[in-house]
């Protein structure tokens, strides 16, 4: 039997704490992948168990219709599973109205946009999803193709701006410095492109907070399914699995009203950049060491390789080193204390997170999650050797068996091969974006 609103759950599984069919829809999110799902829908699900009112969530898929697949028969419901040493606990969440599929339904994915109840896009699309040029520009070529998220936004914007309805907050959620900077560049330039009357509305009725956010979030396997499934007594095709620690902050800055995700544990801060830096360079810096170094070495998971005595000291050194001294911490964070929480949650034997879904687009990740380490020291004439270790280990994977899956795939297996690598990489008008120049330091 499948999931479904129907469903008669075991008292061992937490169940939405609100009338689900009474919500009006107040968010779209683009790119409703298992992160959103093990993440932002459960901060908005326990915000509207607190209380709160109209925040559902209408998922956009831009391609692919599998998460529509899984929800949509489901009314929307899924469980998430969080793992720790101590067990597995289930909870299911009702926050997610329905899942769109972009390129099947443009006109619905726009009129969710421009729906008098929505009030926030937020976005999962992944560091390429952006579709930024290693320069920093726009990908105009990129964004007018028929799937961009670009095109739908700007759509659904003209579409408010003509009913004479407010703005919108614009949340990015990737892993990029300054996503909510990032992404009013991106679109900014897109509309003057191509919506050049929509630039002036845009600057002044929405917004784009930054934000940190963070959780361990596996790709779901046949197996996580199964143990859904059987502890649940039906079938969860969306199911998700995640670790028990979220973290959430945001740049207090939206354009018109937003849920209480502060009842729900996020942060609200004027400012987000030593929070983000520091996920970025140390979970994250750590994260991309980990899954290069690690396969190398022929591990699968991330929680062996951190076991590993010859990984450990590396990564041990890559963020307490390397990367915690290039951040400039707010008042209260301690990145010494980070450092031993994300030590602990990489140990999580009960996660199974896997190293090579971690290695995908390295080319998108490294500029943030390395090459900013490296171009601080760099400027104070020190090396870094973790993050050299780590490079190396990345060139090696580029020549490995391994498959590589990233955007510029090609090109980096090509430009791995020869003996130039490092230049042809991160050389001046390298493959990777980056200010650190390692011909001068490496
Ligand atoms: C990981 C992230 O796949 C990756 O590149 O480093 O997805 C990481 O697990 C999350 O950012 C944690 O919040």
């Amino acid at each position: 039997m499948r999931l479904s609103a129907e469903t008669s759950l075991p008292p061992s599984v937490q169940a939405p704490g609100y009338d689900r069919a009474a919500q009006a829809a107040g968010i779209v999110h683009i790119g409703i992948g298992a992160f959103h799902r093990a993440h932002q829908a459960v901060y908005t699900d326990d915000a509207l168990a607190a209380g709160d009112r109209d925040w559902s969530i209408v998922g956009v898929s831009l391609r692919s219709g599998d998460v529509a697949a899984q929800l949509n028969p489901q009314d929307g419901l899924y469980t998430v599973s969080t793992r720790s040493a101590a067990g597995t606990q289930l909870r299911l969440i009702g926050a997610v109205r329905k899942v769109l599929v972009a390129a099947a339904e443009s006109q619905a994915v726009i009129d969710a946009i421009a729906a008098p109840t929505t009030h926030i896009v937020s976005f999962t699309v992944t560091e390429k999803g952006y579709l930024r040029r290693s320069d920093g520009a726009l990908d105009l070529a990129a964004a007018s193709s028929p799937s961009s998220l670009y095109r739908f936004l700007a759509a659904g914007l003209a579409a408010r701006k003509a009913a004479g309805l407010r703005g919108l907050t614009l949340l990015s959620c990737d892993n990029l410095a300054g996503n909510g900077a990032v992404l009013r560049r991106l679109m900014r330039e897109y509309l003057a492109a191509e919506h050049p009357g929509l630039v002036d509305w845009f600057d002044a009725n929405c917004t784009c907070p930054a934000t940190m956010i963070d959780r361990i979030v596996p790709a779901t396997t046949d197996a996580d399914r199964a143990a859904a499934e059987a502890a649940l007594g039906a079938r969860d095709e969306g199911a998700v699995v995640t670790e028990g620690f979220g973290q959430w902050v945001i740049e207090d800055d939206f354009a018109g009203p937003r849920p209480r995700w502060e009842d729900a544990g996020a942060e609200l801060v004027a400012d987000v950049a030593p929070y983000e830096t520091a996920k970025l360079r140390m979970l994250n810096g750590a994260h991309s060491a980990l899954a290069y170094i690690g396969l190398g070495r022929g591990h699968d998971y991330v929680h062996q390789a951190i076991a590993d005595p010859e990984i450990r000291p590396v990564i041990d050194r890559l963020m307490r080193e390397e990367a915690a001294p290039t951040i400039d911490a707010a008042p209260g964070q301690n990145l010494a204390a980070y450092a031993d929480a994300l030590l602990g949650r990489f140990a999580n034997p009960a996660l199974h997170h896997r190293l090579i879904q971690i290695a995908m687009d390295g080319s998108q990740k490294i500029p943030q999650r390395w090459l900013e380490t490296l171009a601080w020291h760099q400027a104070r004439g020190a090396r870094c050797p973790s993050l050299e270790a780590a490079i190396a280990a990345w060139i090696a994977f580029l020549r490995s068996q391994h498959p590589v899956d990233d955007p510029l795939a090609d090109k980096l297996r090509e430009a791995a091969a020869g003996p130039d690598a490092i230049t042809r990489l991160f050389g001046e008008g390298g493959l990777v974006a980056s200010e650190w120049q390692p011909l001068t330091s490496a």
